[in-house]
């Protein structure tokens, strides 16, 4: 029988800044979702990638120095870019588009053209407002207390001959699939769409620019580009080979079965590309599905803001699958979720190490103190005390399977823990160490509780294989069980597993985390993070104020040598130097110094002072004169050298 085909999104990213953990949210649940498919049954098709044109990279890459196809490159295929944190999470993306890619550049050329053959892209003047972080064009009338309406960040007057998209055409069809299909969940989405965007009247959409060049050009008028939502949006379908001879897929595998995008880029995929595709006579993808945010503070994460937390660091302190499934535990999918570290530490803890964790690690060592490590064919059931846990078991499967189809992750992995927890809760009703005291008389029933215990464990972690990839799999080898009873249909029914099972004692999979000692461990690693973050070496701007060259030559530059050099006394900065100005009486200066200097290592030393500032006095002290050194910043750093002249300069040399 021919496998059902699922394919399935996620957005394709803006390699404008390193990826954080809000974005790995939205893939790392698109990668449960595919793992999930792929376990059902389903040929699956998992695409990501990332979207790289567009004003904002053409300014960064300005800024950095370098071309935006370097700039892009680099935060794609670079170290620690998006590729490498894909492997990192263990995203089992099938397919990773760049829409840089050259097949991809023509197929856009040839939809836009299509499009314009067949009316529904026309020629006009754009006049409106454009906000940049966005790539957004805005009417006066959308825009909130005058700033865009997604990210409430100052727009700009934009105005310029451009091609529009008859976006007004669609604006029934578009209305009618929100409203009377389900096409886009959560349905609380629906309104929001209909109410803010289409019902005031949906206008035709600015499609092209000319403005800046690094885009897609339009090919029958060059001095146009495709506006990046156009080139952005059309990459779930060129990616299967629509208008290009990439790949031969698109027949197999469009209209995708889902779009998974994060809330504010849901009016883009539910009404703009829907638009898109009746204009290009294509069917629409079966299902858009707009998830929260992952908040920090109350606030979206972003770059800008500086609150953004890196999954690198985190994926190392707890490790990937840990990461991967408190993402998907502790917040519903479609609604935002507050992000903690705090919640993070304290998800591992109660779920993975407590609950999962000590069932594992029990059971396994039972089975090994009591049987040798493979359970008995002599077994004794006693329903009674069976019933709940095998009846749970048993069921879950259909229960996960309810959650999964909704894209419901939370609901799923608590369907699971569960059994989890009752599964503890048999280990202390069955009380095994009691049972153990007389193997004579309880051994059949202690293998039983013992395989009980096992098949659960086995039915757990393979439905828990979508979430943790890696562990799950380790589970698995501990509780012994064979390749035919990790698939889904093993998981349907009860006692898959072989009755003379044999575990495997592994290693601690969940280690329990020391909640205060991981928090200043991870405050560390930020904090080195930020530095390390930081320009290598900062200058002071140089003064373009000019000073005339009498005022400058009033300046006494002079050569000193140090006779003597202390710290003054209840002074953390402060250095008290004796210096031979050549005059034959000893100069006296304080200097804030005492930071990168001991003064020992000072006496003797030749350096350079203006002696003709007007005495000062420090902590008690006087002060002729200033020592000349050079000041820069390096990681953050502030550092001074003095500035040491060469010992066969004579005291009181004059420097002009
Ligand atoms: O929007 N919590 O790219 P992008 C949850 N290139 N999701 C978050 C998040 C957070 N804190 N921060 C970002 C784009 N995301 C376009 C997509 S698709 C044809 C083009 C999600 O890199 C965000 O909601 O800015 C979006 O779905 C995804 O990360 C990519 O964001």
């Amino acid at each position: 029988m021919e496998k059902k085909r699922f394919y399935i999104t996620t957005p394709i990213y803006y390699p404008s800044d390193k990826l954080h953990i809000g974005h790995t949210y939205c893939t790392v649940a698109t990668d449960a979702m595919a793992r999930y498919k792929r376990l059902t049954g389903c040929d699956v098709l998992f695409l990501t990638g990332t979207d790289e044109h567009g004003q904002k990279i053409e300014d960064k890459a300005k800024e950095a120095g370098v071309t935006p196809q370097e700039f892009v490159d680099r935060i794609v295929t670079g170290p620690k870019g998006v590729l490498d944190l894909w492997k990192l999470m263990d995203i089992s993306n099938d397919r990773f588009i760049r829409t840089t890619d050259s097949y991809h550049v023509t197929a856009i050329q040839r939809i836009f053209r299509k499009m314009y053959d067949n009316g529904d892209i026309y020629k006009g003047k754009y006049v409106g407002k454009y906000c940049k972080p966005c790539e957004s064009f805005w009417t006066e009338s959308q825009l909130v207390d005058g700033k865009c309406p997604d990210c409430g960040r100052e727009v700009v007057d934009a105005e310029e001959e451009a091609y529009f998209f008859r976006l007004s055409k669609y604006a029934d069809r578009v209305q009618h699939l929100l409203e009377d299909t389900d096409f886009l969940e959560p349905r609380s989405r629906v309104n929001e769409m209909v109410n803010n965007f289409i019902k005031p009247g949906l206008e035709d959409l600015c499609v092209s620019r000319t403005s800046f060049t690094w885009g897609i050009p339009v090919d029958f008028d060059p001095g146009h580009v495709v506006y990046v939502w156009v080139d952005a949006l059309s990459n779930y379908i060129t990616a299967l080979g629509f208008m290009n001879n990439q790949y031969d897929d698109y027949e197999k595998f469009w209209p995708a079965d889902v779009h998974f995008v994060g809330k504010e880029i849901v009016r883009f995929h539910s009404i703009i590309w829907p638009a898109m595709l009746m204009s290009l006579g294509e069917p629409l993808p079966k299902k858009v599905y707009g998830h929260g945010w992952l908040l920090l503070d109350g606030g979206k994460m972003s770059k800008s803001k500086g609150n953004v937390v890196d999954p690198y660091i985190l994926a190392e302190m707890f490790g990937v699958d840990a990461l991967r499934f408190f993402l998907l535990r502790t917040f519903p999918f479609g609604s935002d979720g507050n992000f903690s570290n705090e919640l993070l530490i304290n998800t591992i803890n109660v779920d993975l190490a407590n609950d999962l964790g000590n069932l594992l690690s029990r059971t396994v060592s039972m089975v090994g103190k009591y049987f040798g490590g493979t359970l008995p064919e002599d077994q004794a059931e006693d329903p009674e005390k069976d019933a709940e846990l095998v009846a749970m078991a048993s069921a879950l499967r259909g229960r996960y399977e309810e959650q999964m189809e909704k894209f419901q992750f939370q609901n799923a992995l608590a369907e699971i823990f569960k059994v989890i927890d009752r599964a503890n809760k048999y280990i202390d009703e069955n009380a095994p160490w009691v049972l153990a005291r007389d193997m004579e008389a309880n051994g059949p029933r202690l293998a039983r509780v013992m395989y009980n215990l096992l098949e659960t464990l086995r039915i757990s972690a393979v439905l828990l294989t979508p979430f943790i990839p890696g562990s799950a799999a380790k589970v698995l080898d501990q509780v012994g069980a064979c390749q035919g009873c990790r698939t889904w249909e093993s998981v349907g029914e009860w006692g898959a597993l072989s009755r003379t099972v044999t575990v495997s004692r592994g290693e601690n999979l969940f280690p329990r985390v020391d909640m205060e000692k991981a928090l200043a461990a991870l405050e560390a690693k930020a904090e080195e993070a930020k530095r390390a973050a930081l320009p290598d070496l900062e200058l002071e701007p140089q003064l373009t104020e000019k000073v005339d060259f009498d005022t400058f030559c009033k300046s006494d530059f002079r050569a000193v040598k140090v006779k003597a050099c202390e710290n003054v006394k209840k002074s953390a900065k402060l250095l008290k130097f004796t210096l031979d100005d050549g005059t034959g009486a000893d100069r006296q200066i304080l200097s804030g110094i005492a930071m990168w200097y001991k003064p020992e290592e000072l006496v003797g030393k030749t350096l350079m002072a203006i002696v003709n500032l007007p005495p000062r006095k420090m902590m008690g002290l006087e002060s002729n004169g200033m020592l000349i050194s050079a000041v820069h910043t390096e990681k953050g750093e502030e550092k001074l050298n003095l500035l040491m002249l060469d010992d066969k300069i004579p005291a009181g040399a004059k420097m002009c």
